[in-house]
């Protein structure tokens, strides 16, 4: 019997949820099961799931968009724009099975799973406990000050920042292993995280500098362009650390593997917050939350994403665009 985990990439609520799920599935479901364990990203054009990855007996998705290929068995997300595909709401809503879940206003997947799997099928999440608190604050920017998100020295916030950058395909199903065994301080102690955390924290601090000196603030915007830097993926509460006040961040980076324009809006003050991210990003083949979103595009394509970022800047600024 084998049980694939699928599970949002480069995310400490989707390493969360996968480590969730397989510890409530292995208590609650079935104990004698081989578990393999596969991350998903966000392609250019919000196309569907590649049917290649569904090869379990049990296949589950989790914080991540929905597929309707008959072999996913479970499913968990939160993400407002979860359905992508035509067809795929009608898909969900019409399913009979009981495994699979959505939930918009959940804050974080790994505390949505672990309320269901107690709920309906009386899972005890204690021993997990503090991994989901974290996973909840994360993933919910519920940090206390742009300060402690930028100063990265709780575990749980180290761990974030190496799942984030990682692009080794055998480390994330590693720390989903271990996150249901030991505590997110032991885990962080180990060899094989602090090896890639170190020079991780360095460049970190390089890029509190890069942002220090690119970052314009425009009518409570924040906005900066590293997409000639080769970076696509920068702590994301680096401008409120600068710019506490500002409403917004707006910007541009890119790796090897695509192109990115990053939005967000400031947790610390979100009663500035006039649109909906989501629906913005989505209108150019992106997705998201209605705080925090994000459109990919072809690695080549940075030209295209600085004309969509202009664009996207123009729609910030207005004051006003929420109904
Ligand atoms: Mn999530």
């Amino acid at each position: 019997m084998h049980l694939k985990v699928l599970y949002h990439d480069n995310c400490f609520d989707g390493a969360s949820s996968a480590a969730v799920f397989t510890r409530f599935y292995r208590e609650r479901i079935r104990a004698d099961v081989q578990v393999t364990y596969e991350g998903l990203s966000h392609k250019a054009g919000g196309s569907a799931i590649d049917p290649a990855v569904f090869t379990g007996d049990e296949n589950v998705i989790v914080d991540f968009r929905y597929s309707q290929d008959p072999r996913l068995t479970w499913w968990f997300d939160h993400h407002v724009s979860a359905f992508q595909v035509p067809g795929d709401e009608a898909h969900f809503r019409a399913d009979t099975s009981g495994r699979k879940f959505h939930d918009g206003t959940r804050r974080s997947c790994t505390k949505y799973l672990a309320d269901v799997a107690h709920e309906r099928f009386g899972w005890n999440p204690a021993p997990m406990a503090d991994l989901i608190a974290w996973a909840e604050l994360i993933d919910g920017a519920q940090f206390t000050s742009p300060q402690q998100a930028v100063a990265l020295e709780e575990p749980a916030l180290q761990l974030m920042t190496v799942l984030e950058a990682n692009r080794d395909a055998t480390f994330i199903p590693r720390v989903i292993e271990q996150l249901q065994k030991v505590g997110l301080g032991e885990l962080v102690q180990q060899d094989w995280v602090r090896a890639p955390l170190l020079p991780l924290l360095a460049r970190h601090r390089d890029s509190i500098e890069l942002v220090r000196r690119k970052a314009r603030l425009e009518r409570g915007v924040v906005t900066f362009d590293v997409g000639d830097e080769g970076l696509d993926s920068i702590n994301k509460f680096i401008s409120y650390f600068l710019f506490p006040d500002a409403r917004y961040t707006l910007w541009v980076g890119r790796s090897e593997k695509r192109t990115k324009i990053s939005l967000g809006s400031n947790p610390w003050r979100p009663e500035l917050r006039r649109h909906d991210l989501s629906k913005l990003a989505e209108r150019h083949g992106g997705g998201g939350h209605p705080v925090v979103a994000a459109i990919s595009f072809q690695p080549d394509e940075l030209a295209k994403a600085r004309a969509v970022a202009a664009e996207l800047l123009t729609e910030l600024e207005k004051a006003d665009s929420m109904p």
